[in-house]
């Protein structure tokens, strides 16, 4: 297999290395195997039309070593790959130019793979997953449905992000500081209908269950933060001349007699019944305002803080006292119950407001003698009547207890987390294996039991201005439903996907129990179960399809099922995940989420997806900045491949530094790995054959050379392990170094140098293996183990100390001398430093321990 030059020529041996790889499907997984089995999984790109670039193949490069590390300790690896590739850029394409999302995305794919390939991954193509093949995107119906069906799934006429620039919706994540995060555009709130998804009622298991995986803990807190659970108490306050009530929530009930005015959220429900004929003008006038305004500025403690009062009290739960209520925006509708009791002597915003607004402050927590205000931290209470001298943590039960005497309030938990806004007004994602019926064609649809198991307990219902819809879901066996052709990609400009447009896919003759439909236009085809029907025009956002592609991995080609259970029994989830941090809160999340719900229903194994997750770190261009087009300090990967080949980028990518750490590119760094490959093709390969250094006889190795090679393969192995590969990179350049000054080494040792080796670069690994003899491939050499009895040698390490001081220390041979010990110590600038000038009175040579030496 080896090819004849005898000089390294890279672009020779990597594609042949790949074609055979490629033929003998040296990297195929295998389902039926007693081997312990290994799956390390890459996050799948997305192919966009740019193709690759170097981040990419950093992480796949370190997931790659590990599979190919595993495979040679005799596991049974999967390391698969697919691609991501519903998604915006590929329908924005499909907008200017008119080209088919289907024919763009096959083509970005096409270019991606063969990147990849020329990378020389270890990945069983045979297992590709696409999340856009009808095929793939089936399961993730079906998973939709299986939500649907639990009652996980609702339509909810809400405020959303729109974006105009976009033509779309976006989710409360794709938002940074009031843009788009695709593109920076403006974005406003607006009402739409749209699919949510109740995470919500996952947020605790999602929260505790982060206490079972081994992840970066940056991610970990990232998850907690944006779960943000908080405890506290609601609390119900009477309302002046109303029956009804003022629910508020508040983590501070221990603050209750410090309450001076209250406010709602301009979103309020009870705002227009609790607004004043006097004040209606500006109350009115104030909520248009808020609409606006995202969030974040709202409820910036920099922003002045803005207001107006409702005309109406509420009536203290305590002391009967009225307080007044306003209308403010810092107050969040999504958040607790949309109202507080507001507490200017402890509370930021809240005294920034009494400021500003002139409402009283009053203290009620006394800690230290710090009497500055607003005072947030702990400390006893104060003029509060009966709770007078509580300590703060106290107070709050005692108080918290008080409401709930009264029927006025209860302890209570909240949680950031919202549900997640499931819907897209875009034609490039999945369609919702729905249709939309009338309330008299859901109910005869129930009642026929041809749906029995797949509907919610409560009916998914929305209203149009003519009439209300009900949702049946689509048969099981009707799955996928797929996206119909249509001539144009451009939204409809209301909110509505180009799917709106596909008028035969969406007005339909439907039938529930088959899943089978014509155009409406159409005669009402004869028989049972036909039903006018509508289809949903939103598609699933991009998250959907990477929220369970790990699975797929497991089963691509099951046509009975997601994935087949004893194959998961087998292979569970990875074992190990690499991906980019910036998913910390998205794709992690939701990922977490979908796969809770497949345990609940009894279809995986685990209840979490991944259970180790590592980051890799963002490279950033050799000026230091990251990597944009704009800035011209984007670097190809085919680009460096060609000039050294696709080993000395791996090689590269990983000596670059820490894999979890930001990194600047640097070409001078290349070459410098670059000429370790080469000076190793040197020490093994001559004119002729062999170089002459390497001899058949295991004796030709000195004590040198195998104390050399061991030390070499303890600290690879532990390298690998533990994802240190710019360290185990740094170990074989100081053995290549050593091979370079040797005149005789052994084959053998040579050979396991080369095992270390082909992980990282395994076309040379390969070449260089077959040359040697091995028997290809090297993939299923083995990995070498350390000979400890080789690492020990006979030196030991002594302590130098000047006047009873240490000051340095050395590995000496253990049969040195006293005058030998002492003149190493004399050479050691630091000893040199302390007896410059003095005069050595007397020397004490513990051996093998210290070395101290009197001078003055
Ligand atoms: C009285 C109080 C006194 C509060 C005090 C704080 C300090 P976390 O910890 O983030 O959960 N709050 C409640 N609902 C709100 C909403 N919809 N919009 C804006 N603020 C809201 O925050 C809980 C605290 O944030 C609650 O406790 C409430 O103010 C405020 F010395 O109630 B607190």
């Amino acid at each position: 297999m080896a090819t004849k030059s005898s000089d390294y020529n890279f672009s020779e041996i990597e594609p042949s290395w790949q074609k055979y790889w490629d033929e003998r499907k040296t990297f195929a997984a295998s389902d039926e195997t007693d081997k312990e089995k290994y799956y390390v999984l890459d996050m799948f790109p997305y192919p966009s039309g740019a193709g690759l670039h170097v981040g990419h193949p950093e992480g796949y490069t370190g997931s790659d070593i590990l599979a190919r590390y595993q495979r040679a300790k005799g596991k049974n690896v999967l390391h698969p790959i697919g691609w991501d590739a519903f998604g915006l850029p590929t329908e924005q394409y499909a907008i200017q130019t008119g080209q088919p999302p289907q024919e763009t995305s096959v083509k970005n794919i096409a270019n991606f793979r063969e990147q990849l390939q020329r990378i020389g991954f270890y990945y069983d193509y045979d297992r590709e997953v696409n999340t856009t093949d009808p095929n793939y995107y089936r399961w993730t119906q079906w998973i939709f449905l299986q939500l649907f069906k639990r009652g996980l799934a609702y339509v909810d006429e809400r405020p959303v992000w729109w974006c105009e620039a976009l033509g779309t919706v976006l989710a409360n994540e794709e938002v940074i500081d009031g843009k788009s995060e695709r593109g920076s555009h403006p974005v406003v709130r607006k009402n739409l209908r749209q699919w949510v998804l109740k995470i919500t009622a996952y947020a605790e298991r999602l929260l505790e269950d982060l206490d079972t995986v081994d992840w970066p803990s940056s991610t970990k807190k990232m998850q907690t933060e944006w779960i943000g659970k908080s405890t506290g108490a609601t609390a119900r306050f009477g309302i002046v001349d109303s029956d009804k009530t003022l629910e508020i929530y508040t983590t501070r009930p221990d603050t209750l007699m410090g309450v001076t005015y209250m406010v709602v959220s301009p979103e309020h429900p009870l705002i227009d019944e609790l607004t004043t004929t006097s004040n209606a003008e500006a109350v009115q006038t104030y909520k248009l305002a808020a609409a606006n305004k995202s969030d974040l500025e709202r409820t910036d403690l920099a922003k002045d803080k803005t207001g107006v009062f409702t005309g109406s009290y509420a009536i203290h739960p305590i002391t009967g006292k009225q307080i007044p209520i306003w209308v403010a925006d810092y107050v969040l509708i999504s958040y607790g119950t949309g109202a507080i009791m507001a507490v200017p002597a402890h509370d930021t915003r809240d005294f920034e407001f009494a400021q500003q607004f002139n409402l009283p402050i009053v203290p009620v927590i006394k800690g230290g003698d710090d009497d500055e205000l607003p005072y947030i931290g702990d400390g006893v209470l104060i003029n509060s009547g009966e709770y007078d001298g509580l300590p703060w943590q106290e107070a709050k039960e005692k108080i918290t207890e008080s409401l709930a005497a009264k029927g006025q309030g209860e302890a209570s938990t909240q949680y950031k987390l919202r549900d997640w806004l499931f819907s897209r007004q875009r034609y490039w994602g999945e369609p919702f294996p729905v249709a939309w019926v009338s309330k008299s064609d859901y109910d005869s649809a129930v009642a026929s039991g041809v749906l029995e198991g797949w509907i919610p307990e409560q009916p998914v219902v929305f209203e149009t201005e003519s009439s209300t819809l009900y949702a049946l879901p689509v048969p099981e066996k009707a799955l996928p439903l797929t996206l119909p052709h249509v001539e144009s990609y451009e939204p409809s400009g209301s909110g509505e996907s180009p799917l709106a447009k596909a008028t035969d896919w969406l007005e339909i003759w439907y039938n529930y129990e088959t899943g089978e439909y014509v155009p409406a236009s159409q005669d009402k085809p004869a028989g049972d179960r036909w039903v006018r029907a509508t289809r949903e025009t939103n598609t699933m956002p991009q998250w959907a399809g990477s929220c369970w592609y790990y699975l797929r991995y497991i089963d691509p080609k099951n046509s009975d099922t997601f994935a087949d259970r004893s194959k998961q029994d087998y292979w569970q989830v990875p074992d190990l995940y690499i991906g980019g941090a910036e998913h910390a809160v998205l794709h992690l999340l939701y990922a977490r989420f979908w796969h809770k719900v497949l345990f609940d229903e009894g279809v995986v194994p685990t209840k979490e997806p991944f259970t180790k997750l590592f980051h890799q770190g963002i490279i950033l261009g050799e000026d230091g900045q990251k990597m944009s087009k704009s800035r011209g300090n984007v670097i190809n990967p085919n680009v460096i491949i060609d000039e050294y080949g696709a080993d000395t980028l791996r090689l590269y990518l990983m000596f670059l530094g820490p894999l979890e750490a930001m990194k600047p590119w640097s070409s001078k760094g290349i070459e410098g790995v670059h000429r370790f490959l080469k000076k190793v093709w040197r020490c093994v390969v001559a004119e002729d054959g062999l170089s002459p250094k390497i001899k058949d006889s295991s004796d030709a190795d000195d004590k040198e050379t195998l104390k050399a090679i061991n030390e070499c393969i303890k600290k690879v192995t532990d390298d690998v392990e533990n994802l240190r590969f710019n360290t185990a990179i740094s170990a074989m350049m100081i053995f290549a170094n050593h091979l370079q000054s040797t005149d005789s080494v052994s084959k053998d040792t040579v050979k396991k140098f080369i095992q270390l080796l082909a992980p990282f670069a395994p076309h040379i690994g390969e070449e260089l293996w077959s040359r040697l003899g091995g028997e290809a491939s090297i993939t299923t050499a083995g990995w070498p183990a350390v000979d400890e009895s080789a690492l020990v040698v006979d030196e030991v390490n002594v302590v130098f100390q000047v006047m009873g001081k240490v000051r340095g220390q050395a590995t000496v041979s253990k049969s040195a001398t006293q005058d030998e010990v002492l003149a190493i110590a004399k050479a050691d600038p630091k000893v040199a430093a302390h007896i410059d000038g003095k005069t050595i009175r007397k020397v004490i040579y513990v051996p093998g321990k210290i070395l101290n030496i009197v001078a003055n």
